[in-house]
């Protein structure tokens, strides 16, 4: 019988010892955490008959909860009486060195062991390098074999729904949310050809776009337009105020900012205001809010313009809600720029999670490159689009929403991206093919 002592700073470590030491046939006879790390007993050519009159208890240091099968536990229980005292001594000789001791001698007298730096600890095996090499094989077979499975499954969908897998890739050249490029390709399932397919998809894509049907202004009231910095706040504020003017006179509308505090601000919204012949009033907390909008009661449109997503502007924001109790209604518009990308039109609806949004304003429509995470974010959040703009000009470039127009926008604009090749299409959408039927 062969018998060392190791010691690592963890368990993986001293298995990992024990196993390049002795070998794979390693026996372990205890195993405890001491100062600095773990310490490990494990044998060779081990002969448990040998050690069997040592004890007939368990050692209260192994004993319970250790972890170690039922079969292995009770030679460790022994062993750990036998060898605790100078595997102990050789823990603190070898403590600072971190590497493994010689064998120990069996005739050396047991010292006292100290219970405080002397815990069992349960023989962690799932962090033997062995086993974790070969969970690591297992995994990677079984990305390969779902990956074949995929492809597999795509495959056979392309076989009996051409016209589906088709639609779901022009989806995905529209850059639409995966989720909902499987829902508005479903119409393809039961059409007759491509064209008309396509016709289907995009007809079940419009009607699932919420479109404010009103227009929205000549209802007048309060109306704060919220959104991250640069989306063109301030610019669509001007422009509905312009529009509002044009209709209506300059006499019944003014303007508010809550954009106070950055340098120059409401200069921008002051000069579209003296432009206009409109008042433009500062609000920069809730009470001058309620003061400045209470003072604006005889307007029949007071447009409300804001700063970002800082927490400050989301407080303020989330504040607009309680004006209703004020006798203030307030009808807030979350303004998304087409330009953004998917991520950042998701971190700005969680970010807006606390306000109640009426509807959506969509901008920037001329520099957008594709048109699917807007469709996504307003679809997703069943957000009611009001009005679509599409250039910098005041008061121009703003349209009332239509969902037509939008969508049929968003497949011209596909049309300049590259399709996404099947099998990238086959590792997104192939594990999920096995419900497509007609
Ligand atoms: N191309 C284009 N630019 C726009 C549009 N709307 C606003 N902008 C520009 O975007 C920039 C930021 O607009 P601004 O209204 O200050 O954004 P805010 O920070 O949200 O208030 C300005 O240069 C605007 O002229 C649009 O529909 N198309
Ligand atoms: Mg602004």
């Amino acid at each position: 019988m062969k018998v060392k002592r190791f010691f690592a700073p963890d368990m993986r470590r001293a298995i990992k010892q024990v196993r390049d030491t002795l070998g794979a046939d390693a026996v372990i006879l205890s195993n405890q955490q001491v100062e600095g790390g773990i310490e490990i007993i494990a044998a060779v050519d081990y002969d448990e008959g040998l050690l069997a009159p040592a004890t007939t208890s368990s050692s209260p240091a192994t004993a319970g909860g250790t972890g170690v099968p039922a079969d292995a536990a009770a030679p460790v229980s022994r062993a750990a009486r036998t060898w605790a005292g100078a595997s102990r001594d050789a823990t603190q000789a070898s403590a600072t060195a971190g590497t493994p001791s010689g064998p120990e001698s069996p005739g050396a007298p047991e010292p006292e062991v100290r219970a405080e730096t002397r815990r069992p600890v349960a023989v962690d095996w799932s962090q033997d390098p062995a086993i974790v090499a070969m969970r690591d094989e297992i995994r990677e077979l079984r990305g390969l074999l779902e990956n074949q499975l995929a492809h597999l499954a795509w495959g056979d969908t392309r076989r009996r729904h051409p016209l589906y897998t088709e639609a779901m890739r022009r989806l995905g050249q529209m850059e639409l949310d995966s989720g909902l490029m499987e829902r508005f390709a479903r119409p393809a399932l039961t059409a007759r050809d491509s064209d008309e397919a396509w016709r289907q998809v995009l007809a079940a894509l419009t009607a699932a776009v919420p479109e404010a049907r009103d227009e929205l202004l000549d209802h007048g009231g309060v109306l704060a337009l919220v959104g991250s910095t640069g989306v063109g706040k301030t610019t669509s504020v001007a422009k509905l105020a312009a529009r509002y003017v044009l209709r209506h006179g300059a006499r019944h509308v003014a303007l508010v900012t809550t954009d106070s505090y950055r340098i120059g601000a409401h200069e921008q919204l002051m000069t579209y205001g003296r432009l206009l012949g409109i008042p433009v009033q500062v609000a920069s907390d809730p009470k001058s809010l309620r003061d400045t909008l209470s003072s604006l009661a005889d307007k029949r449109l007071v447009l409300i313009d804001t700063a970002g997503m800082s927490q400050r502007d989301l407080r303020l924001t989330e504040q607009f809600a309680t004006l209703a109790d004020a006798g203030v209604p307030v009808r807030t518009l979350l303004v998304l720029s087409a330009t953004a990308h998917a991520s950042v039109l998701a971190e700005t609806l969680r970010a807006f999670s606390g306000v109640v949004l009426d509807g959506a304003i969509v901008t920037k429509l001329d520099e957008a490159a594709s048109l699917g995470g807007v469709l996504s974010a307003l679809i997703g959040q069943q957000l009611p689009l009001h009005f679509m703009t599409d250039g910098q000009r005041v008061p121009e470039d703003i349209q009332v929403a239509r969902a037509g127009d939008l969508v049929d926008q968003a497949a011209e604009l596909a049309r300049k991206l590259a399709l996404p090749r099947e099998e990238s299409m086959a590792e997104r959408f192939g594990g999920q093919q096995a419900h497509v039927h007609v």
